[in-house]
């Protein structure tokens, strides 16, 4: 993480070659190296890789795994028949649909003679999903497909006739304006691959929406893609009736049907919008933009030269193929689906030219399906202004920031000097099958500085660490109540049914040791292969209810104190963004160490065997969604709802 001025491409390969021979077995080093976040956020508990069984113990039970796996392969019968790799290069893998040929006479003796040390891949075992370099498909799954029906944007329909997908555009819209908002088919070339995916507008993100705080636009969203949805306004506590939720606040909107939303935005600061139906596919391909709610305050932040915004995305692709989505229930169910080209603002390459010395304000959106980034560029000083629904009490200077799936975070950044500064992802990855973790560092573009001074020079300002007394008095009236026990508490778990038996057999030695945040897909051939019609993901709330069993009621006014508790015992832990629709909330604690430095957020992520205590502001009065960010897991059952009774009595959710 220096300022390079070499191109940050090679950077990456030099880094990914750096770390793949410096692999060691459970280093001490990346999480507790990615100080994280902004200090608020810190995880009191990124306490490392907690290690319960050494490395090779996982080895040996891989390997006993491996010579099971003929048993294995028996008892699954391949739905189709595994086929030859098109390519071991880069990006190995087949495409889909398979072709002919096959055997699974062959795969199976290939399977149960597989050498478990070895890390090659014999060029005829089929890979159906992108496996990472030096990790092979558990023999026991090859030739399975997910139990459910391929499904990709735009079946049938003629991509030459689709109109080419832009970069976002800015609409600024005033108090009473009307916004024509389209969710429609496009195409998209990333990479040199043509792709039929999603948009708004035609445009990917979508139309940037900039809007004076206080706002009410109305938005007349017009449904033209080839699933129902809808659209909810990621962290905008407006009237619960245009919360975009299908089946709690809304009718779901069918293909080629409408619905007119009336949005008021009551809190300055950067928020999104995405569908709120099958996200795992709508959001994936490309259905997200931004709201900038600007404040009337001139100096809200401190002055910068200049704004961005970071749209953070993956896209899951196999060679030039999409990786189809399951049609009947979303597949990649265990960790959700994490892609292998990173993309920002819809490209996979982001750039900016700067001047020397210019301080730029990004506001970064992570709309990722499972995906949790450690940004940071280049080594340029750093400093977090503001999060989800509101700004810090407190600037802080931060080595990166950590941004779980539909948080925000506003920093502001300096150039100090000419050159040329990577943008980088910097994460501790993992691999299931060898229990290994590793540093790896992805490079998302770069800031190319010239030796022009920026003019004015906000460098005194921009050293300046500003308290911002309107949140820390604001936030002053709910101190009262840090300490008071859980109105409500769940606990974050996993249930699962008839999952492959390698899966099985593997999860459960998997689980010997976990890490508090799983930044990469250590195992995307169990995750492919499991949908949420085996796995649900599950809220257990003290009385043992579940997900939206759970009757959960606050009175408008009141101050909930939720408590929530990531079991690292459960079958496959993770960590889980969980957001709170309609309102907002504090991070009081994890893990009993209270937060130093406060800010209203709507999302906020749960580490694998953490305790996090969130305050939250029950104001808006309405039935309102309670879940996991990750995309996969919200269509695997993980959510409920918070009703907030109207104070009047008139709430509609008695
Ligand atoms: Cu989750």
């Amino acid at each position: 993480m220096t300022r390079i001025d070499a191109d940050p491409r090679e950077l990456f390969l030099a880094e990914s070659t750096r770390t793949r021979t410096r692999h060691e077995r459970f280093p001490m080093t990346g999480a507790r190296a990615q100080g994280v976040v902004p200090s608020t956020e810190r995880f009191a508990s990124i306490r490392d890789i907690r290690v319960f069984a050494g490395g090779v113990v996982l080895r040996m039970a891989a390997g006993l795994l491996l010579a099971c796996s003929s048993l294995a392969s028996a008892q699954q019968k391949p739905k189709r028949p595994p086929t030859k790799p098109d390519s071991m290069g880069g990006m190995p893998g087949m495409r889909m649909p398979a072709a002919k040929s096959d055997s699974s006479k062959k795969t199976k003796s290939k399977a149960a003679a597989h050498d478990t040390m070895s890390m090659d891949m014999p060029h005829d075992m089929p890979m159906p999903v992108p496996m990472p370099k030096g990790m092979p498909m558990i023999p026991g799954l090859v030739g399975l497909t997910p139990p459910v029906t391929s499904f990709l944007p735009g079946s049938g329909v003629d991509p030459k006739r689709l109109p080419l997908a832009t970069t976002s555009r800015i609409t600024r819209l005033k108090n009473g304006d009307t916004l024509d908002l389209t969710a429609q088919l496009v195409r998209r070339t990333i990479k040199g691959h043509t792709f039929v995916m999603y948009a708004f507008n035609g445009q990917v993100p979508g139309p940037l929406i900039r809007v004076p705080q206080n706002a009410t636009i109305t938005v007349r969203f017009h449904n033209r893609i080839d699933l129902p949805s809808t659209v909810h306004w990621h962290g905008v506590r407006l009237d619960n009736r245009f919360d975009g939720v299908p089946g709690l606040t809304q009718d779901s909107v069918r293909a080629g049907g409408d619905f007119v939303y009336t949005v008021h935005f009551p809190d300055a600061g950067i928020y999104w919008y995405h569908p709120h139906v099958r996200e795992d596919i709508e959001q994936a391909m490309g259905l997200y933009g931004n709201v900038l709610v600007d404040s009337p305050e001139h100096d809200y932040y401190a002055p910068a030269n200049r704004e961005q915004m970071l749209v953070l995305d993956d896209l899951l692709i196999n060679a030039d193929t999409l990786i189809p989505f399951g049609k009947e229930a979303p597949d990649f169910a265990l960790m959700g689906r994490v892609g292998n080209v990173l993309t920002v603002n819809g490209e996979p390459r982001y750039t900016l030219r700067a001047k020397r010395g210019e301080v730029v304000r990004f506001f970064i959106t992570n709309v990722s399906s499972s995906r949790t980034y450690n940004l940071s560029f280049g080594g340029a000083p750093t400093k977090v202004v503001a999060g989800d629904v509101s700004r810090f009490e407190r600037e802080e200077r931060v080595p990166s920031v950590v941004l779980a799936p539909a948080e925000r975070y506003v920093v502001d950044v300096r150039f100090e000097s000419s050159g040329k500064y990577a943008v980088v992802n910097a994460i501790q990855a993992i691999n299931h099958y060898a229990g290994e973790f590793s540093p790896e560092v992805d490079t998302l573009g770069a800031v190319t500085v010239d030796a022009t001074p920026a003019a004015p020079d906000y460098a005194k300002q921009f050293a300046t660490l500003r308290s911002n007394d309107a949140v820390a008095r604001d936030i002053e009236r709910f101190r009262p109540f840090f300490d008071k026990p859980p109105d409500k508490t769940l606990t974050l778990t996993v249930a699962t049914n008839a999952l492959p038996l390698a899966t099985v057999q593997f999860m459960n030695v998997d689980t010997a040791y976990y890490a508090p945040v799983e930044w990469v897909d250590g195992m995307p051939d169990m995750n492919w292969l499991s949908t949420s019609k085996q796995v649900r993901w599950i809220l257990r709330d003290e009385h043992g209810k579940e997900n939206m069993d759970i009757d959960w009621h606050a009175q408008q006014g009141s101050v909930v104190k939720l408590r929530i508790f990531n079991d690292p015992k459960s079958f496959h832990p993770m960590q889980h963004p969980i957001h709170l629709h309609g309102q907002r909330m504090l991070v009081v604690s994890r893990d009993g160490v209270p937060t130093k430095n406060l800010v209203w957020k709507d999302t906020a992520i749960i580490p694998v065997g953490s305790t996090v205590d969130l305050l939250i502001d029950a104001s808006n009065p309405g039935d309102w969604m309670l879940h996991c960010h990750i995309a996969e897991h919200l269509g695997a059952g993980m959510m409920t709802v918070l009703h907030v009774d109207g104070a009047g009595g008139g709430g509609k959710s008695r």
